[in-house]
């Protein structure tokens, strides 16, 4: 397929598992992550198109589970964040119970997004084991590097590597502001197919 990821279109919101649409076989890609780390902001910069997924500064922007069309060889999904979301407890709980069916049920490969502005948190930890746990394979993203100067991004993959127990290579360096790692991304994911 072609690596500009296009054209690529928002196919609709699924609040539950059941509510999602067939696959039709396509490969899908989930992104998950807690919020404001960058998920909706990662896929425009995927996709080259800003403004299709929804972003915020807002944590708790995207709710339900969003699908976007690729090039009719792929789906990108976009799924509400762990973690601060202002919204409430039984609201981020429900989420949680549907968006954990999703990625038991569907998704091919998982991208899990953390800021590298930040360690990674124990909400991270916990998604990682979990993501561990049922085998779903699983590739690390470190998100807003544009925010950090060079020493700080080799502490940031550092750290990140330290707390989450990987090696630094399993984390791609991105930024959705400047295009960093947009295209190892996209490898990544066409490699995985
Ligand atoms: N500087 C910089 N800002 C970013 C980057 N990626 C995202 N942001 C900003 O971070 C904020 C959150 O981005 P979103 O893409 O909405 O984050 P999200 O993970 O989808 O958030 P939820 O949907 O609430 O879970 C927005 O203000 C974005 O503009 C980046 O690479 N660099
Ligand atoms: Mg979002």
């Amino acid at each position: 397929m072609s690596m500009k990821f296009a054209p690529a279109h928002f196919l609709i919101s699924s609040p539950t598992l059941a509510l999602c649409p067939p696959s039709l076989g396509l490969p899908e890609f989930a992104m998950v992550g807690r919020s404001n780390v960058g998920k909706s902001s990662f896929i425009n910069a995927l996709l080259a198109r800003k403004g299709l997924a929804k972003t915020s500064n807002t944590p708790g922007k995207t709710r339900l589970i969003n699908f976007y069309h690729v090039a009719d060889a792929l789906r990108l999904v976009d799924l509400p964040g762990y973690g601060y979301a202002k919204v409430s407890k039984t609201l981020q709980q429900e989420w949680q119970g549907h968006m954990e069916q999703y990625l038991l049920a569907r998704p091919n490969m998982v991208l899990m997004l953390i800021d590298s502005r930040h360690p990674p948190k124990e909400s991270d930890l916990q998604m990682l084991n979990w993501l561990q746990h049922h085998a779903r394979p699983t590739q690390l993203i470190l998100t807003k590097m544009d925010k950090l100067k060079a020493q700080e991004q080799r502490e940031s993959l550092k750290i990140a590597s330290d707390v989450l127990g990987l090696p630094p290579d399993a984390f791609i360096p991105f930024s959705a502001e400047k295009g960093l790692g947009v295209d190892v991304v996209r490898q990544r994911m066409v490699s995985w197919l």
